[in-house]
């Protein structure tokens, strides 16, 4: 492998877009900086500069929380504050996360490390810190009341405990936890094994699946909502401004998915089957893996899979349940598929001229449709591709493998140029008269009486 301490500087390319308070180094020196962000864009992954090597983790539309060393301890400065979170272009959202984003930035340590992170409290009402799947004291498990006192609002808290394990993990509040988590309070906590030859990988992937239901037009998620989410997100990101998972074509690739979200998602992936390596539980031994091409991610669980990248292509990787890929819309829009809308057309529009019917054959159409939005809104489903429309929102992405890209480099190549010969495409040639299947004694009886069956 690469010894990535050669690479450090190759992230400084998105340095400028997260500033540094100086409140805290000048007033407080005994408190890490506060590095903030302030854009939806994904930032490089940040290679190791002390201890084992290992491969950084690159979160989509996301950062890693930067660190420094303190007399052997690991320390971080996480700020839970209100944010405002570009959801897609055109689309902001006034959330709750951490140091300026939410989700929150990704953690990452080694194994073994003893870490400090400190939280400062920057809401308007008292939070606290659990850390999913870690062992650790009690006291330091964060659930406010039971192992801790609330945070109260400025005031900064400090948790410290050994990293006796490596997986990944994940962070989220347990004070006013369904209000907190529905305004987007959530991140990934990635723990690589002190042993760099243990698993390695040459791309690693994450991202938190979550979810918030914010009407068309407004900014702030309706807390209350159970189940009837409109906007399924990856990192608080929609689909078509999910950056594409770039991968150099042999890699071994892992990919880390936590959900945080109400409902169970099965993430499908296009083109390759994989084995599930790792759940917040730990590392699956391989002996008890098994082949999949999706994944369901249980509620307030995580799964990692892993591939080699055998396979060139732009290869879709979305949530199967078909509604999580779609951006807000309305529930309650009626079936019309099959219905002849002529008459009631002409009379709407003697009212109302610019009046559109739709859905009559299927609601493709709104996949390429310059329609008028409200402010601060998503179309329904709205990427494109190469191809045309890619008729999806929400949880969507692209797995882009090429070949001839270098280590460290996630920029997007583009779309994949199919080889002659290896794209459908329209056929011009003779069709077949149809075959009806009407009698299972005779199978086959052709329409009209002309069976060709004798
Ligand atoms: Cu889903």
């Amino acid at each position: 492998m690469v010894n990535r301490r050669q690479l450090i500087g190759a992230g400084a390319a998105g340095a400028a877009l997260i500033s540094t308070n100086s409140w805290s180094a000048t007033t407080n020196q005994s408190l890490p900086e506060t590095p903030i962000k302030t854009t939806a864009t994904t930032e490089q992954p940040v290679n190791p500069s002390t201890g084992p090597d290992y491969q950084p983790v690159v979160t989509l539309n996301g950062w890693t929380l930067p660190w420094r060393m303190n007399n052997g301890v690991k320390e971080y400065h996480l700020v839970a504050e209100p944010v405002e979170r570009e959801m897609a272009e055109g689309m902001t959202a006034y959330l709750w996360g951490y140091n300026g984003q939410s989700t929150g930035p990704t953690i990452e340590a080694v194994e073994g490390d003893r870490v400090r992170i400190f939280v400062t409290n920057k809401l308007p009402e008292h939070t606290s810190i659990h850390w999913h799947g870690m062992i650790l004291p009690s006291g330091m498990d964060g659930v406010g009341g039971l192992s801790q006192e609330h945070i109260p609002p400025g005031k900064t808290f400090a948790y410290e405990f050994d990293l006796v394990k490596s997986g990944t993990f994940m962070y989220h509040p347990h004070s006013d936890e369904m209000v907190q988590m529905a305004m987007g309070m959530m991140g990934m906590f990635i723990i690589h094994p002190k042993d760099p030859t243990f698993m390695p990988v040459d791309r690693d992937f994450v991202f938190m699946l979550n979810a918030f239901d914010i009407d068309p037009g407004t900014y702030v998620p309706k807390i209350m909502t159970m189940t009837d989410f409109n906007l399924w997100c990856w990192n608080s990101r929609l689909f078509p401004d999910i950056d594409p998972l770039v991968v150099a074509k042999d890699d071994r690739v892992r990919v880390r998915v936590g959900n945080l979200t109400m409902t169970n998602h099965p993430i499908h992936m296009h083109g390759y089957d994989f084995e599930v390596t790792c759940t917040d539980g730990g590392w699956v031994p391989k002996e008890a893996r098994w082949p999949e091409v999706s994944i369901d991610i249980p509620v307030g669980a995580m799964r990692a899979y892993e591939f080699d990248a055998k396979y060139l292509g732009d290869w879709a990787i979305h949530c199967h349940k078909s509604h999580h890929t779609m951006n807000a819309m309305g529930h309650d829009v009626p079936t019309f598929i099959g219905v002849d809308k002529t008459k009631i057309t002409q009379q709407i529009r003697k009212l109302q001229p610019e009046y559109m019917p739709m859905g009559m054959a299927g609601m493709a159409d709104m996949g390429e449709m310059e329609m008028e939005l409200p402010d601060n809104t998503v179309p329904m489903m709205t990427g494109w591709g190469a191809h045309g429309p890619i008729e999806m929102g929400g949880m969507f992405s692209v797995v882009k493998v090429r070949e001839g890209i270098q280590s460290g480099d996630y920029s997007d190549p583009g779309w994949y140029e199919n080889p002659p010969g290896t794209q459908a495409s329209e056929w011009t040639g003779d069709l077949p008269e149809p075959v009806y299947v009407t009698d299972p004694q005779t199978r086959y009886t052709a329409k009209p009486n002309n069976n060709k069956k004798t």
